[in-house]
């Protein structure tokens, strides 16, 4: 089902404009290939539980301990998406599905371990971290005390300096994850050097979760004292964040949550990560997801094949980190060329980037979301010899008809 199916009919009598532009982007987003490693597409049962009436319902609170009358179905749909979600994370003990995002899951997580002024160390934006984890233009670099790692002349963690940042700064939190770090974590390193310092672990898998859950990328859990995660990357599910906690701490990390960080949850939303964590639960899965790696690790080779460089030469996950430093176009370039391809894709910084945000050396690829359309690795290889064409100047119309054709052999869900 699309948008063009018959909810729109009803959107289009009722409101003309808002109705086209939303047919705009459902066509934007069929006639496009999204390479974009933060995005994915949710099936048609995700969309339909997340445009519910549900959504009518405020139900600020937990199952059972609201601030409004007639939760009942709220609280239902609620301990429905938790109990599925300990499911999906074998070995947590307290899900959290009320985050309206992986920014506020980490902010709540943050208020709850460090407190106001706490001092955190997180990996730095410019490395592969993300904007939650301390930067300063972020609430997480305000509200708490921040100190950062960065990563080696490889584009790896260093965990020595890891040990020596959290030895100087005697975090209350150590944040390990990233969005631009296509590397597994050490989990279980991270955990030590925490233990060492008496800080407590906050796994951030926002991006991995998908493959986290699947079985097929090292898991935190066990590791890490709470893991925070959004649920529209690599998990497929609807726009939204989680929290999963050890049970001594979940009284906290919830009143963090709410009141802390939001208002009412939005349920409607909380269905559909419901639906979301009962397709993840099915064997299909995880073939989904081994043929979201494997389909990464194959970009990487035929783009280092065809003579760009990528950052730590290679990917563990969904995420391939092109570094264009060696050529003469910037990560804005690149990423308004394969715009002009119909692909979507983000220019990104690389570590130690001379470039300014706005313009980069580096283009962030991932793979989760043409996976769900049905790539598999020969398609995977013409659109890496897109990349590489843009990349050297070829004409983004010549590339465009083996996008468009690629478009109209796998539909969007
Ligand atoms: N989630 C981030 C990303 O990786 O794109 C943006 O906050």
């Amino acid at each position: 089902m699309t948008t063009a199916d018959l909810p729109m009919s009803l959107l289009h009598r009722h409101d003309a404009e808002v109705a086209a532009l939303l047919q705009r982007e459902d066509e934007r987003q069929s006639a496009t290939l999204t390479l974009i490693a933060s995005e994915n597409h949710c099936s048609p049962a995700v969309r339909e539980a997340s445009v519910s009436r549900i959504t009518d319902k405020y139900a600020e609170g937990y199952p059972g301990k609201r601030y409004y009358g007639g939760c009942e179905v709220a609280d239902a749909v609620e301990n429905l998406a938790r109990r599925r979600a300990l499911q999906l994370f074998a070995g947590a003990e307290e899900a959290n599905v009320q985050p309206h995002s992986g920014t506020t899951a980490n902010l709540a997580a943050l208020l709850a371990l460090a407190g106001a002024n706490g001092r955190i160390v997180g990996m730095a934006l410019k490395a592969g971290g993300h904007l939650s984890h301390g930067h300063d233009k972020s609430h997480t670099g305000v509200v708490f005390h921040p100190k950062q790692y960065g990563v080696d002349d490889k584009g790896l963690i260093d965990l020595d300096e890891v040990r020596a940042v959290c030895k100087e700064h005697q975090p209350k939190v150590l944040i390990a994850g990233g969005s631009s770090y296509a590397r597994n974590l050490d989990y279980a390193a991270f955990a030590a050097i925490a233990k060492e310092v008496g800080a407590l672990l906050l796994a951030d898998i926002a991006h991995p979760s998908g493959l986290v859950a699947a079985g097929v990328v090292p898991s935190p859990i066990g590791h890490a004292d709470v893991v925070t995660m959004t649920t529209h990357k690599t998990l497929r599910g609807p726009r939204g964040g989680m929290i999963l906690a050890r049970k001594d701490i979940a009284k906290q990390i919830n009143s963090a949550v709410f009141p802390g960080a939001q208002g009412g949850p939005l349920v409607q939303q909380i269905a559909a990560k419901a639906v979301a964590f009962g397709e993840a639960l099915q064997p299909a899965f995880r073939q989904y997801q081994l043929r979201v790696k494997e389909n990464a690790a194959h970009l990487a080779a035929c783009l280092l094949d065809a003579g760009l460089d990528i950052v730590t030469g290679g990917t563990d996950n969904h995420i391939v980190m092109v570094d264009l430093r060696k050529t003469d176009v910037t990560g804005a370039d690149a990423e308004a060329r394969a715009l002009a391809a119909g692909l979507s894709v983000n220019k990104n910084a690389v570590p130690g980037d001379p470039r300014p945000p706005m313009v980069t050396s580096g283009l962030r690829l991932g793979t989760a979301a043409v996976t769900t359309r049905g790539f598999g690795k020969a398609e995977i290889a013409r659109i890496a010899a897109v990349i590489v064409g843009l990349v050297r100047g070829e004409d983004p119309a010549k590339s465009r008809l083996v996008v468009r054709e690629l478009c109209e052999r796998f539909p969007l869900p």
